[in-house]
């Protein structure tokens, strides 16, 4: 096999989505029957003129659910179909099978729902105040935040808000099931969580876990969107497939996707950031307002990244923090790239800029005498060890040449009036594992055939990160053979069991670290052998280069032979690897622990440049200095710092979802909401830190695909700052201070950035 480079694919159009797969003979499609608005009471279900349409006609409703009818795990119930009442507009209601996609949509649109309205609750705030939550508040504190705010020199407070975001996965979501011999189910999903799917399928069917196999083929991206809501889709086909024997496709289309699915979640925070007269920070407090949408899904895992990356890349005495999982009528909102920590983030980033503004610091100055460093530890109990947080932002002040880029930015604002120049940077530190203990875990499953060639069976989804290629990597390098004679599996359930989902940057190192184990219970296998053939030591033996090596030498036994021996000898050539993350541990009561193998630090500048007239604005340059470790495939690394880059400046300054009083979201097309392109994309200049091993994790790498999307949010700083500088010349002008009154209700921090908002600011009907 060659080496798979799954960007080639994807570019070449050679790639096979789930859809793109041949329909066997008899499939079925399903089509949804949807809840009408976003809270209701169903009183009846009348699908007569929808059967009437054609004999291979089948709807399902909560009736025909042969296990339980219930999704996810939370401690609430939560319906699969909806049997009572809904709790968001697109839930759920009914499945309809046909023969044909179009007429199975066609019927699902025939199918009459007697129901009552019920009044909505859209505002996280509101549901806030009526004690709607998913968990109790969760507090995290260290120090004394109160009394070190009372004392503190400068105190900056302000309200935050920050949008939801699409995640726009190339590949909509959906799942293909065929009912086997014997009861059992085979589904296709895409999912980032196989077993997690295999589990919801088995409860909603009345089986067990053994009687469903799921697979996660390749998927066309999903950035958090398949970890949790895969399941739904692949037990809807599943219960098609078993009632009707007949193999049942469901695949929602671009506009159905983005009205149903998850997505990142909005929240509306307030700080209170306390300084001293040097601009230490003393104090923080904060209340984050998460808009967790109608069902628990995993907002209270992502509510807690918020909650441990609350105080950013910076050392804060005295904190404390709480985080509310606001329960509303909007879709639920679930993992997106990021997983909370960039909402935590971007209210930080607003309250050093709130301080340095109200002490007259400079914001740079002021993030760089506040950043982490060794020995430090962080709100929740873990020290601070291999920080790379002032590293980082030292490179990137003599990459991007900070100072001269202010100074050249003054002079074009001096003498410019119409078009205003700005720059922000930011630093990152992001932790890295799941933060719940369990799930970090898994297997992998290493079979050398013995014609020399290797496979390999991870829990690993490949959904475009290309995390097959670099298992394929860490597998070569442990047999001491060419990449080539290494293939990567796909992820099921059957292969590699009891796996979690493929999220929380940590495919590489959980799977990488597992099919090392497996490889090196191989190795010592082939090596006791080859010690016998070529009677030696077996310690003075190594697998590399294809060959046994002996000491320094070169043996004359090569991979390919000392295979085909030990095949012949009958040694087993497969072998199981199982990793578990080790070091973590936390206690929810306290809220202190490790909760985080290690960290990824970072710092990134962006350049702005606004039109004060149009309120338009494009980014000029971007330079991030990453904390990359050594990288397992540079190019791969690159490619995820440059994507999440792309996808953080456009939840930050782009990306806008916007719901009507209905909770009917509005912006549910390619066409209304926009996405990041080539023309709004910066020329980003990214280095990786140099010397920088990362001890903790497999081949001395650093998980890379989340901690960069928080780059992206010092595009809204730029912005700001260019803003700022619209702003200062009107104040000087004759319509100084017209409409500022009215602004103080409004919010300074209101990501993403928009032109809209933009000309708010310039008019002075929002404050900066
Ligand atoms: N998923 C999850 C995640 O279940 N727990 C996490 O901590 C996490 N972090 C980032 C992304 N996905
Ligand atoms: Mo996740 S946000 O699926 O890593």
């Amino acid at each position: 096999m060659s080496v798979i480079r799954e960007s080639e694919l994807n570019v070449s159009g050679s790639t096979r989505y789930i859809d793109d797969r041949p329909e066997s003979a008899g499939l079925l499609h399903g089509a949804l029957v949807p809840s009408p608005c976003a809270r209701g009471l169903l009183k009846g279900i009348d699908a007569q003129e929808a059967e009437a349409l054609d004999p291979s006609i089948r709807v399902f409703t909560a009736r025909e659910v042969p296990g339980e009818n219930r999704l996810g795990d939370a401690a609430e119930y939560e319906p699969f179909l909806v049997s009572e009442e809904w709790s968001y507009m697109g839930q759920p209601v009914a499945l309809v099978l046909a023969k044909g996609r179009l007429l199975a949509r066609k019927a699902a649109a025939l199918v009459k729902l007697d129901y009552e309205k019920l009044k909505p609750r859209l505002d996280a705030r509101e549901a806030s105040e009526a004690g709607a939550f998913f968990i109790p508040p969760r507090t995290m504190a260290m120090g004394d935040a109160k009394r070190a705010m009372a004392r503190a020199l400068i105190v900056a407070e302000g309200r935050v808000e920050s949008g939801g975001q699409e995640h726009v996965y190339l590949e909509t979501q959906g799942a293909i099931a065929e009912a086997l011999e014997g009861g059992r189910v085979r589904i296709i999903s895409g999912t980032q969580s196989p077993t997690g799917v295999q589990r919801e399928v088995a409860r909603i069917l009345g089986l067990s876990m053994h009687d469903i196999e799921v697979e996660a083929p390749r998927l066309g991206g999903a950035f958090g969107g398949k970890e949790e809501q895969g399941g739904q889709w692949a037990a809807l086909a599943a219960l098609g497939a078993r009632a009707c024997g007949r193999p049942v496709k469901i695949y929602l289309d671009r506009r159905e996707d983005m009205r149903l699915s998850g997505k990142r979640h909005p929240y509306s925070s307030d700080f209170r950031i306390g300084l001293d007269a040097q601009g230490m920070i003393v104090a923080f407090e904060a209340d984050y307002y998460q808009n967790s949408g109608a069902l628990c899904d995993l907002s209270p895992a992502i509510l807690s990244r918020t909650l441990f990356h609350a105080a950013g890349a910076y050392r804060i005495p005295n904190i404390r923090v709480t985080g509310y999982a606001c329960r509303t009528n909007l879709p639920p909102f679930t993992a997106f790239r990021g997983f909370g920590a960039p909402q935590g983030f971007y209210v930080i980033e607003a309250a050093i800029d709130a301080a340095a503004r109200a002490g007259g610091f400079d914001p740079a100055e002021l993030r760089r005498k506040n950043l982490l460093s060794e020995g430090d530890v962080f709100h929740y109990g873990q020290s601070v060890s291999e920080c790379r947080a002032g590293s980082s932002f030292d490179r990137l002040l003599k990459l991007c040449r900070w100072d001269e880029l202010r100074a050249e930015i003054a002079s074009h604002n001096a003498s410019n009036r119409l078009e205003k120049r700005g720059a922000a940077l930011i630093p990152i530190c992001f932790g890295v594992s799941f933060t719940k203990l369990v799930m970090n875990q898994g297997g992998a499953l290493v079979h050398a055939y013995h014609d020399g060639s290797v496979s390999v069976a991870t829990g690993a989804v490949e959904m475009g990160q290309q995390v097959a290629r670099k298992i394929q990597i860490v597998v070569a390098k442990a047999l001491g053979i060419p990449e080539s004679l290494v293939r990567v599996e796909r992820a099921r359930t059957s292969t590699v069991a009891n796996t979690y989902p493929t999220a929380a940057s940590t495919g590489s190192d959980i799977n990488g670290m597992a099919a090392l184990a497996a490889c090196e219970e191989i190795r010592g296998r082939l090596l006791s052998l080859a010690a016998r053939i070529l009677g030696a030591e077996k310690g003075e033996l190594r697998l590399e280069g294809g060959l046994v090596v002996r000491g320094c030498e070169p043996s004359a036994l090569t991979w390919k032979e000392l295979v085909d021996r030990a095949h012949l000898e009958r040694v087993d050539l497969s072998a199981h690897g199982f990793y578990a993350t080790p070091g973590l541990s936390y206690d929810m009561k306290a809220e202190r622990g490790s909760p985080f193998a290690y960290h990824v630090y970072g710092c990134a500048a962006i350049s702005a440049r606004l039109d004060v007239l149009r309120g338009s604005y494009r980014f000029d340059r971007a330079w991030i200095v990453h904390d990359g470790g050594e990288s397992i495939d540079r190019a791969v690394d690159l490619g995820q710092v440059e994507g999440a880059f792309a996808q953080g400046l456009g939840w930050a300054a782009l990306e806008e979802l916007l719901y009507d009083a209905e909770g009917s979201l509005m912006t549910d097309t390619l066409s209304t909401y926009k996405l990041p392109d080539l023309g709004f994309m910066p020329n980003a200049e990214v280095e990786f830190l140099e010397n920088a091993p990362n001890p903790k994790a497999i081949m001395r790498s650093k998980a890379v695909g989340e901690p960069p999307l928080l780059y992206g949010i010092a595009g809204y700083f730029a912005v700001l700052d260019a803003l700022r500088a619209a702003r200062a010349d009107r104040a000087r002008g004759a319509e100084a201070g017209r409409g500022d009154g009215a602004a103080s209700a409004r919010s300074a921090y209101d990501l993403p950035m928009t032109p809209e908002k933009v000309l708010d600011f310039l008019e002075g009907r929002r404050p900066c």
